[in-house]
């Protein structure tokens, strides 16, 4: 990403009168040292050169600038600082003239906010997306972009992180025109010939006043601001420095603001969470870059099958539906496929109800589902997800009708959870068609898709699944065979520490409190009463026999369950839900219950606090997320890191359990289970991954680097 003499990152081209200096770094100009190193250079030969009257900034390729280049952040920071490249750029003696296309975003913006005049063509995306990583505009946007649109809508921009189109930023004063035409470089050039020819001269937005004349309604929006964002930014660090920055241009001179902007930036990027968020963007564009996907082409996929019309089987439909597929569904009879089409109408009602969609759009997409009682239905489809119920018998008659119908070359998907797919496969005469496709519930909505690679599968239906994720707006994590796959193994174990800790002293409810103070938006024993507790105590029965007896096991799930209290649907589980509400109440009568399992198993209660439930917590988490890399089942740490965040409600800032394990020091977490493992030496068995990286002072980090 650095300059070189064959292809600098930026270019400068005399034409005419005008400088044309264009940001050349692929894929989307991002300002590396190199980039601010040649616009500083550029903007001196601007003011050097006689024969220069203005200057034209544009992007080549995709995109004007997507912003600072995040791959530098954490590093030792090189000179030219963007904020010393900005005010370098505004400093300029002639018109400096910005032509957006694409992403103009966070520091990309600006360095246009710099610039003396802007234009943007029709598909640029403009926006200061910083908070999104953890950080907050740090080169002036937090000075410069009030001074043109006002305080609310800059600070609304700044703290949504949402991009916003040409037509928008030119109606709040964001950009003064929309560029003609597809070609950035010649709309810039007729605009800065245009202000040449009517003398216009430097025009900086440091000078500019009007935005923020009414200094009193600058203020109230802002304290307004800030007092929502003190109530919703739930323990993040950077949204309220946005806001502080924002106050110091509304109470310092630009020069001390600017300043005061800088210090907070600072503070942002030591901060953990900006570590926590840039692993979060760069793991979830990683996860998707897997062996099969590079080796094999993705067949085509223009039409959809599904089997099963139940809560599963209707989210994939609208999935596949809402990505613009034809849908057909299979199901054994009329009433069953009457259901299952009703299921998902149900979907799409619920937003004509909320106006989100026109009944007009509702039919037009319902034209695109058919159901049948028949398998043959299925014979012309490029792929199948089947998705009955959880039944290895039932999954394989479901096969080997679809062995009889499909084409050959259809992709043969299930959507289990747990079961053996090597076995399905295995009873089918085309197990290389074979995968998993494990959606979260609902399936339309949650964004997490296990890719689950059985042993025989072709590299090209890998790739396929991958390319179906993309379709269908989901994050694909790669997985391999085993019981419960990246997710549900891993969660059956820290949920297995939770139990433990409950049974030791801590009620449910402390549980539940302090995985919601470390960020999560619920506790383990709500997300139990939200799913249903009768499908963990099914899997507990079918698990029974299996079980080492030797394995500490608690029961008190057991006793609720017994109890027909299954959570939220039966009115109670841990908690209460009198008529039907969704936010439980602490129940008593748990308590006792848990109470009576304590005595039953001879343990004496005692406290904990909530930094040892959480250091418990999570080193359970983190040990069967190291075997589960160990074993290969998933591919990288970072694969982990992805499906906590995307389908277990793992705290995004905290990057996932296995950066934030990093984060803590992998020596302090085999630290803990070493000190637990004193207690009960079967449950906290290191894994000999964490062991081994330890040994060599090595983190997760250092297997994430693809080759
Ligand atoms: C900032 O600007 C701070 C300043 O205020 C102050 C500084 C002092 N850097 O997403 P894609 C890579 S903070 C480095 O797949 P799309 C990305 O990893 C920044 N790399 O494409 C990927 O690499 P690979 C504020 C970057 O079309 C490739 O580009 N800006 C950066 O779906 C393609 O990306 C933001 O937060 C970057 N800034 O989406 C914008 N951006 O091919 C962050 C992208 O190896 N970026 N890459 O996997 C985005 O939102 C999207 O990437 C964008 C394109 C919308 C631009």
């Amino acid at each position: 990403m650095s300059a070189d003499a064959q292809h600098p990152v930026v270019q400068t081209a005399r034409q005419g009168r005008v400088l044309v200096v264009t940001i050349d770094n692929p894929p989307v100009n991002a300002l590396g040292v190199g980039v601010r190193g040649g616009l500083l250079a550029a903007i001196a030969q601007a003011d050097a050169d006689p024969e220069v009257a203005a200057v034209l900034l544009v992007g080549a390729g995709r995109a004007f600038i997507a912003g600072a280049d995040i791959r530098e952040f954490g590093k030792p920071p090189l000179p030219p600082s963007l904020p010393e490249v900005c005010n370098r750029i505004e400093a300029c003696a002639k018109p400096v003239v910005a032509a957006l296309h694409g992403p103009a975003l966070g520091g990309g913006l600006e360095i246009a906010l710099s610039a003396h005049y802007r234009l943007a063509m029709a598909d640029a995306r403009l926006g200061l997306p910083e908070v999104q990583l953890g950080l907050m505009p740090g080169s002036g946007g937090t000075q410069r972009a009030p001074r043109l649109m006002g305080v609310k809508p800059a600070v609304e921009l700044m703290l949504s992180g949402r991009h916003m189109g040409a037509q928008e930023a030119l109606a709040t004063g964001l950009i003064d025109r929309l560029g003609e035409g597809a070609d950035a470089r010649a709309a810039g050039l007729a605009y800065a010939e245009e202000l040449l020819a009517q003398g216009a001269g430097v025009r900086r937005t440091r000078d500019a006043q009007a935005a923020l004349a009414d200094k009193a309604a600058s203020q109230a929006a802002l304290g307004a601001l800030k007092a929502e964002t003190v109530k919703k930014s739930r323990g993040l660090f950077s949204p309220l420095k946005v806001i502080e920055a924002v106050q110091a241009g509304l109470d310092l001179p630009f020069d001390a603001a600017l300043k005061r902007e800088r210090e907070l930036f600072l503070q942002c990027i030591d901060s953990p969470q900006r570590a926590g968020l840039i692993h979060a963007f760069f793991a979830e564009r990683e996860v998707a870059k897997v062996p099969e996907a590079k080796a094999a082409q993705p067949r085509p996929i223009a039409s959809v099958g599904v089997v099963g019309g139940g809560t599963m089987g209707a989210g994939i439909a609208v999935a596949a539906l809402d990505a613009g597929l034809p849908v057909t569904m299979v199901e054994r009879d009329q009433a069953s496929i009457a259901r299952g089409r009703a299921n998902v109408e149900k979907v799409y009602d619920g937003l004509v109800a909320k106006g989100r969609l026109t009944p007009e759009a509702k039919a037009a997409v319902m034209a695109r589902f058919a159901g049948s009682t028949s398998y043959e239905a299925l014979a012309g489809v490029d792929l199948v997800i089947e998705a009955v119920f959880e039944d290895l018998e039932v999954k394989k008659a479901v096969f080997a009708e679809l062995d009889r119908c499909c084409k050959p070359g259809a992709v043969l998907a299930t959507n289990t959870s747990y079961l053996d797919i090597d076995a399905i496969a295995a009873s089918i005469s085309r197990p290389q068609d074979v995968i998993g496709l494990h959606f979260f519930s609902p399936a339309n909505i949650m964004k997490l898709l296990e890719i689950v690679v059985p042993a025989q599968v072709g590299a090209d239906v890998v790739a396929t699944a991958f390319e179906l994720a993309k379709k269908l707006k989901k994050v694909p994590v790669r997985a391999g065979v085993c019981d419960g796959f990246i997710g549900n193994r891993i969660l059956a174990v820290y949920r297995a520490a939770a139990d433990h800790m409950m049974e030791d002293g801590a009620s449910p409810y402390e549980i539940d409190e302090a995985v919601r103070a470390f960020g999560y938006p619920m506790g383990p024993f709500q997300v139990s009463d939200l799913a249903g507790g009768d499908i963990g105590w099914a899997t507990r029965k079918r698990k029974a026999a299996t079980r080492d007896p030797k394995a500490r096991y608690v029961q008190i799930a057991d006793r609720l369950c017994e109890r027909g209290w299954f959570g939220q649907k039966t009115g109670r589980g841990y908690y209460l839900y009198p008529e039907g509400a969704r936010i439980g109440q602490p129940d008593p009568e748990v308590l006792a219950i848990v109470a009576a399992e304590r005595q039953r198993a001879g343990i004496t209660p005692r406290s904990f606090s909530q930094d040892e439930i959480m250091r418990r917590y999570m080193a359970a988490m983190v040990n069967e997320g190291a075997n589960v890399v160990h074993e290969g089942i998933a591919l990288r740490p970072l694969d982990v890191d992805v499906t906590f965040l995307y389908g277990y409600g793992f705290p995004r800032h905290r990057g996932g359990p296995m950066k934030y394990a990093d984060m803590v020091g992998l020596d302090r977490i085999l630290a803990d289970i070493r000190e637990f493992a004193k207690d009960d030496p079967l449950f906290w068995q290191p894994s000999p991954l964490l062991v081994d990286l330890v040994a060599k002072g090595a983190n997760f980090d250092s297997l994430n680097r693809s080759e």
